[in-house]
């Protein structure tokens, strides 16, 4: 039985549909904080948790007889810096309460981390991921907890709202193509940040977790890496798609954010400890991700009739 806490968010919502899918819709539970996502409703159990509260969550487990974890629970890059303090409070107490359970359940466990980490006093949400590796490590040390984690890059996709984070612009972008507005970009045009498919992060996610114990080597987290592109470049790739399209660079805050992380991060141990390899490029994500979202806009449309 497997459990995603932080279900409603951008990984969240594409990692349990691809888990129900592969699994069963019945053997894997959602849960948020919040209320279920339109894009999860009925497809399988939906559970309202609060990571903070870890003594109703460690009950709700035994009680569900969950033997899996994917703890996805945080606050991203900007939105983190807004409150600090709410921010290490959640990333940090989050993922060592659910650390405590899996150690007392015997629970496999999923955690994510970012690029961010290359960065680790940037932002709270790097200090937090930078932090979180090492607590990872410290349970798998100590007390032989299964703690698997990615370091994923910015993710883009198209079946929640883009939920804070400093690439976010990548996701913003595509709606704005399709309502034919001018897109204003947060970021300056040449900025070059490692990014990645959700399919890409979704596929890398449960064959990390799917390996033998033996082949992971690394129980800090693994980077993984599949594409890396400036604003300019995700805009000319749209424009082959739709030729009227226009953007506008107005650099904000979450330019000093961006400017701290790494152009690109390598991914060899991935690939040589359990088989790691990306299949999306940035042409293939702009044109599934146009087919996608205009599918969805179309089927809008026909429901307002
Ligand atoms: C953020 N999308 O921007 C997340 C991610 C590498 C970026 O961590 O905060």
């Amino acid at each position: 039985k497997i459990l995603v806490i932080g279900a409603a968010g951008q990984i969240g919502v594409e990692l349990t549909l691809a888990l129900r899918r592969k699994y069963g819709a019945e053997n894997v539970f959602a849960s948020d904080v919040v209320k279920e996502p339109k894009a999860l409703k009925e497809t399988g159990p939906w559970q309202n948790l609060d990571v903070l509260r870890a003594d109703i969550l460690h009950s709700r487990i035994i009680r569900l007889g969950i033997t899996e974890i994917y703890m996805l629970a945080a606050t991203l890059s900007a939105t983190g810096e807004q409150d600090p303090r709410k921010a290490w409070k959640l990333n940090m107490d989050g993922l060592i309460n659910v650390l405590d359970i899996a150690r007392e359940e015997k629970i496999k466990l999923f955690w994510p981390s970012s690029i961010a980490v290359h960065a680790p006093t940037s932002t709270v949400y790097g200090i937090s991921k930078a932090a979180g590796e090492c607590w990872c490590q410290y349970y798998f040390d100590k007390y032989g907890v299964d703690v698997r984690s990615l370091r994923y890059p910015g993710l883009i996709s198209y079946k929640t709202q883009p939920g804070g984070g400093t690439t976010d612009y990548a996701v913003d972008i595509f709606h704005s193509a399709l309502e034919k507005k001018v897109y204003k970009c947060f970021l300056k045009e040449d900025t070059r940040l490692p990014m990645m498919y959700m399919p890409d992060a979704v596929r890398a996610t449960i064959r990390l977790m799917e390996a033998a114990p033996e082949r992971i080597e690394n129980r800090m987290s693994y980077d993984v890496s599949a594409m890396s592109f400036t604003p300019a470049e995700l805009y000319e790739s749209i424009k082959g798609f739709c030729p009227e399209f226009q953007i506008s660079y107005e650099p904000d805050h979450r330019q000093r954010i961006a400017d701290t992380w790494p152009a690109t991060v390598g991914d060899l141990e991935a690939r040589e400890d359990w088989g790691w390899r990306p299949e999306y490029n940035l042409t293939m994500m702009v044109n599934d991700m146009l087919v996608k979202l205009e599918d969805i806009k179309m089927k809008q449309k026909i429901e307002d009739l």
